[in-house]
């Protein structure tokens, strides 16, 4: 497993948090995903096998965020 944490600009509330936490979290391979509202970041554990770092980053993207 392979931890990352990544800094992710405009997340505000919590439908941010869910909506991050909830698409990441479904990607195959995505152990857990933790949304750090007051700082910005966004820690996940991933399979590296299974999904890649660009994957998440496009998800996070997808979902209206800019990760730093
Ligand atoms: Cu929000």
């Amino acid at each position: 497993m392979t931890n990352k944490t990544l800094n992710v600009q405009g997340m505000s509330c919590g439908h941010c948090v869910s909506s991050i936490e909830g698409s990441v979290g479904e990607l195959n391979g995505v152990e857990s995903v933790k949304v750090h509202l007051q700082d910005g970041k966004v820690d996940i554990t991933f399979d590296g096998y299974k999904v890649d770092l660009k994957d998440i980053t496009e998800a996070i993207e997808d979902q209206g965020y800019d990760v730093a």
